[in-house]
């Protein structure tokens, strides 16, 4: 049996960050999947037939922090994009799941979420 250290404490989420006024209810959302962890909804500028988001109810900023997050959300992040894919009916004929961390990747919204790309015919060298 190996020892895991408890992840640290939740901070609290920054008032300003759009992603937690979603998970408040603050902000508006096309909502498609939710549990305590995670919550998933339509990208706002969808550049594919399907653009979904997939984050962690509790703010981290990005997969960089991931250690930050019980274990649970983490399995549970991984888990959602799966199911939404599968409920949007592309599981089959493939999707993608990108997140975006820091500058060099263009990440533009500072809490973690997991883009869930699909229901096209994506090409190889982008979203
Ligand atoms: P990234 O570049 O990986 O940080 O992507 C951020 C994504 O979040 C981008 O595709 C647009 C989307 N987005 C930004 N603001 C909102 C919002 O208020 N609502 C929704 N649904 N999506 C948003």
């Amino acid at each position: 049996l190996v020892a895991q250290a408890p992840p640290p404490a939740a901070k609290e989420a920054p008032v300003d960050c759009i992603f937690c006024r979603i998970v408040a209810g603050k902000a508006p959302s096309k909502k498609v999947y939710e549990d305590q962890y995670v919550l998933a909804f339509w990208d706002i500028r969808p550049r594919a037939k399907v653009h979904l988001l997939v984050i962690p109810k509790q703010h981290v900023a990005s997969l960089k922090e991931l250690d930050e997050l019980p274990v649970e959300t983490r399995a549970a992040l991984l888990s959602a994009c799966v199911r939404v894919a599968k409920d949007q009916g592309i599981l089959d004929k493939g999707f993608r799941v990108i997140t975006n961390a820091g500058k060099d990747a263009s990440q533009s919204v500072f809490h973690l979420h997991f883009h869930v790309v699909g229901g096209e015919q994506l090409r190889e060298d982008a979203i």
